[in-house]
């Protein structure tokens, strides 16, 4: 173990040094308690072993201030006492001390002290990295629980968990969100013509068109089977539908053949597009079933575009379609 002496008394500290090298123990000292405190501010130490009185910071005060800054690690703190000294041990093990030394010591006292020394702070130092890997395990199966294991992408529980966030930020600080509802296009005929394991494989090449197309402040999550929810940050609706409508001509691009499908013959995708309001903010659903209703239309006019849904101030919303981008 590493061990700090803090002794004013040069015979005694020869002595101590001594004694604790033969035990085969690394040692700094130091001539009192304020240079004790320096060297250990700068590394930390195993194991103090420290006289009760010196100049300068006296070593019930030097136990104190290693205990208050002591994070991760454990210094095992031993004071030694003069014979009879009674009282100071109590106020030593009540500022944190972990034992004593009766002054003169005893070679043997001194190695019972470092074999529990070594002890209590190993315990810690095995206490310190299983909390560590805890705390990684709970990082990252909150993760896990959020994330949809086939695409990599949000599941609905971290949907459900940022539409909160979401509402609150759109009321309080009037930020502008867009969502958009995409789904793939005549989806089932290509699980029946191509099989479901290359429909797998195809909506994973679409969830990663979909995050490489965005930005990063916006998130994708996964809706449903060969659903997909976008949800676009601070973007008008028309911003929002050119950024869109180049991510639906990008899922075209990747020219996954689809056989059940006469033009273009490959996998596309519909989205319906809508904007939260911050006079609704707290209507995630019904923004969404805004986002459903364009989408639909979307479905109904010939797939493979974006529509959009447009909220009046007064009357009902209105869809439009969003104009597509040059291939
Ligand atoms: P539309 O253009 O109207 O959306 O037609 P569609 O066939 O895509 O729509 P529908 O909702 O009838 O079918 C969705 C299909 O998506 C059904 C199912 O076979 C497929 N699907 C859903 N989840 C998965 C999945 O995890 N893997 C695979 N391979 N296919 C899925
Ligand atoms: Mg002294
Ligand atoms: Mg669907
Ligand atoms: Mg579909």
């Amino acid at each position: 173990v590493k061990i700090l002496i803090a002794e004013d008394d040069p015979i005694s500290m020869l002595v101590l040094r001594r004694a604790v090298e033969k035990l085969g123990h690394e040692c700094v000292t130091a001539a009192d308690g304020t240079e004790a405190w320096a060297l250990f501010q700068e590394t930390p130490f195993d194991v103090v072993v420290s006289d009760w009185l010196m100049p300068g910071i006296e070593g019930i005060e030097l136990c104190r201030r290693i205990r208050a800054v002591e994070a991760g690690s454990y210094t095992y703190f031993v004071f030694m006492t003069a014979l009879g000294g009674k009282q100071n041990f109590l106020a030593g093990m009540r500022a944190g001390a972990d034992d004593y030394l009766s002054k003169p010591f005893d070679l043997d006292e001194l190695e019972a002290r470092l074999i529990a020394a070594s002890r209590v702070t190993s315990l810690h130092r095995k206490l310190r990295d299983q909390n560590a890997e805890l705390e990684r395990l709970i990082k990252s199966s909150f993760e896990v629980a959020r994330t949809d294991p086939l695409t990599g992408v949000g599941n609905r529980l971290r949907l459900r968990e940022d539409l909160e966030a979401i509402g609150a930020r759109v009321e309080r600080y009037g930020h502008r969100y867009c969502a958009a509802l995409c789904d793939l296009d005549h989806f089932k005929k290509y699980n029946d013509s191509h099989g479901h394991l290359a429909g797998d494989e195809a909506l994973r090449a679409v969830a990663q068109a979909l995050v490489a197309g965005l930005r990063k402040g916006d998130a994708v999550y996964r809706y449903g089977g060969e659903e997909f929810l976008a949800i676009l940050a601070e973007q008008t609706l028309d911003g929002a539908g050119i950024a869109m409508d180049r991510v639906r001509l990008a899922v075209e691009q990747l020219a996954i053949p689809h056989r059940g499908k006469t033009p273009p013959g490959v996998v596309t995708m519909s989205a319906g597009l809508a904007t939260l309001d911050a006079a609704d903010a707290a209507m995630t659903d019904a923004w969404l079933n805004r986002a459903d209703e364009a989408l639909y239309c979307a479905k109904a006019t010939g797939r493979n575009r974006v529509v959009a849904c447009d909220t009046q101030v007064d009357g009902p919303p209105t869809l439009r379609a969003v104009p597509p981008s040059e291939g």
